[in-house]
């Protein structure tokens, strides 16, 4: 038997609370040791995952590992919201009693560590000191090595976070446990795979993953399912999917921020890390804050606050270029301390690639492996085309990595946000931009975001996968509800953000060709909507938003077809009346919603004439 206590004491680990739960889950899982671990421990950690094979090197200070090749993604249909409440089942939260969960995962965990280290992970999803930080603290245990690396790059670990808790009982209980990962039926009927946010309890219990967007708890199940939750039933806040910015503008000193949610494969991340386009770089300089989560409060000025609750980047490698993405190419320089999982990765010369990282893959094949450890050179010609490295292929750096950090990105206080976007891929009827002032219309165009479908066998032709806020797989109550808290956080505003979707993947309808150039130069966009905030534009009004002139739009040094240009800053009438009958279906589903929603809805559908 460990001796969880002598190891909790020797590691100044001093919460009672915590180390009750420690030895409670330590008994079940059954691992063989146990180790308390904090961000110093990292090159230590670092060293053994190498001796041990678990982690390869990728150059200097950058790492490579490679996943089991049936666990390289989240998986929405294992995940469960689990509480004691039957009105908390919502329409994507995917709703189970907590009793129920709590057994079925304490007998797969009973014992699933056995002859492993369990390590013990203090975590906050704050800066210190933040108005959000009794929601912050968590505890997860992991008997993964790698997830602990991972985690030490995307929160902030240390046993000081959790020793001097001003509840000591508030921390998030993070539970996760590997599994047999080969013989967990992934994707098959008799899939064992359970990953459940008990949010009631505050408890995350995961089991059969070992891929991050499973097992690292802090980002995915605190950092949004728990927090988005805690920020409903507390009335406090809001915790979204949101990259959040910030643009100076050099010449007046102003500088605004701006947070946003975008379904994946929309290029939030890219927004995220943009930089300004080169004709404005002289005038604008663009800060990154966070590229998935903001926590979003009213602070005592009456504007809206947000922070990034996460201390790294868990990017999407694939794509990822100079061009795409020049900052988060910097972010994974050598030196950084990077991790790249699932790419291609060179044996002999320990460089890795990606699909998109240049637009060939390397020509001499010597010492090149796939992402599942395959000799490129020995495929056969049947296969010779097949990817190298997984779509979902990810690289975890820290924020203090990204070139363009904000100064401020760590500061206590977050910063006031003056404005809230929504964007999916869209190839026809969403305009580049439309701004929104009204708080139940943004909050209506929210609700009724979505991207284009992925696979034609998703949805009817036309219509979006609908993605809430970009919260669908995050959710944790019911849409009613979760609208209700968003009129609540925004209406306590005095000085509210101004909203706005946006679009940058419109194509011409016959050659198929993007219309907007993208990339950088979606920062346009972006300061013709700070600029209508702060009065300094009027715009032209739509059915369904406000637009943008041409004459407003900043298109110094921008080379766009004139005919492009008009469709981006039109609207389609009878595009968007196809809409609007989608918009009422996806809207129908949800129990409770508030009337300002439907209001807002109606007015839309009345403004284009239907
Ligand atoms: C995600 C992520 O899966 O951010 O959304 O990793
Ligand atoms: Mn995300």
């Amino acid at each position: 038997m460990v001796d969880v206590d002598a190891i909790l004491e020797a590691a100044n680990l001093k919460n009672d609370h915590v180390r009750e739960y420690v030895r409670y889950w330590a008994g079940i899982t059954g691992a063989a040791a146990i180790e308390v671990v904090s961000a110093g421990d990292d090159a230590r950690l670092i060293q053994e995952a190498l001796e041990a094979g678990e982690i390869l090197p990728a150059g200097k200070d950058l790492y490579y590992s490679r996943s089991y090749y049936k666990d390289t993604a989240r998986s929405e249909e294992r995940t469960i919201v689990a509480t004691s409440n039957p009105d908390d089942k919502g329409v994507y939260n995917n709703w189970y009693p907590a009793a129920e969960m709590k057994a079925k995962l304490t007998g797969l965990m009973t014992g699933a560590s056995a002859g492993k280290t369990m390590y013990v992970i203090p975590y906050l999803m704050s800066p210190p000191g933040s108005p959000l930080e009794a929601y912050a603290a968590g505890v997860q245990l992991t008997d993964n090595r790698s997830v602990v690396l991972q985690m030490i790059r995307m929160a902030r670990v240390s046993v000081e976070f959790i020793n001097n808790l001003g509840d000591p009982t508030s921390f998030v209980r993070a539970v996760h446990v590997t599994g047999d990962l080969e013989n967990l039926g992934q994707g098959t009927p008799d899939d064992k795979r359970y990953f459940v946010t008990v949010a009631d309890e505050r408890t995350i219990l995961h089991f059969g993953s070992s891929y991050g967007g499973n097992a690292l708890l802090g980002k995915i199940a605190h950092g949004l399912r728990q927090a988005s939750y805690d920020g409903w039933a507390s009335g406090k806040f809001l915790g979204e999917q949101f990259m959040l910015l910030g643009i100076t503008d050099k010449v007046t000193g102003k500088k605004w921020h701006i947070a946003g949610g975008f379904p994946s494969a929309s290029g939030k991340t890219n927004l995220a890390m943009t930089l300004s386009p080169d004709a404005l770089g002289d005038r604008y300089y663009v800060e990154f804050y966070g590229d998935d989560i903001a926590w979003m409060w009213v602070g005592p000025d009456g504007r809206l606050y947000g922070m990034n609750p996460e201390n790294g980047v868990f990017g999407v490698a694939r794509d990822t270029n100079e061009k795409t993405n020049p900052t988060a190419i910097e972010s994974v320089a050598p030196g950084t301390g990077s991790i790249f999982t699932n790419v291609a990765y060179n044996e002999k010369t320990h460089e890795v690639w990606f699909e998109g990282r240049t637009p060939d893959a390397p020509t001499d094949l010597d010492g090149w492996l796939d992402w599942k450890g395959n000799p490129i050179a020995a495929r056969s010609a049947s296969s010779a085309g097949e990817p190298w490295s997984h779509p979902n292929a990810r690289f975890t750096t820290t924020l203090s990595n990204v070139p363009n950090v904000a100064p401020d990105y760590n500061e206590p206080g977050g910063v006031p946000i003056d404005g809230i976007i929504f964007g999916g891929r869209t190839r026809d009827r969403e305009p580049l931009i439309r701004a929104i002032t009204d708080v139940a219309e943004g909050v209506y165009d929210g609700l009724t975001l979505g991207a284009e479908a992925t696979f034609a066998a998703d949805g009817i032709d036309g219509q979006l996968r609908y993605d809430p806020m970009s919260m669908r797989p995050f959710m944790s109550y019911p849409e009613g509800p979760y609208a209700a808290h968003w009129l609540k956080i925004i209406g306590e505003c005095t000085s509210k953000p101004i909203f706005a979707h946006v679009n940058w993947f419109q194509r011409d309808a016959s050659d198929e060709h993007f219309l907007w150039p993208g990339y950088r130069e979606n920062l346009r966009a972006l300061l013709w909507l700070m600029q209508l905030r702060d009065g300094e534009v009027s715009g032209v009004p739509s059915p369904v938003g406000i637009l943008p002139t041409k004459d407003e739009l900043d298109l110094d040094g921008l080379d766009i077809d004139p005919a492009d240009l008009d469709k981006l800053l039109t609207i389609d009438v009878e595009r968007w009346k196809q809409e609007i009958g989608f918009r009422q279906a996806h809207l129908e589903q949800f129990a409770n919603l508030p009337e300002e929603i439907w209001a807002a809805h109606r007015r839309a559908a009345e403004a284009l004439g239907d």
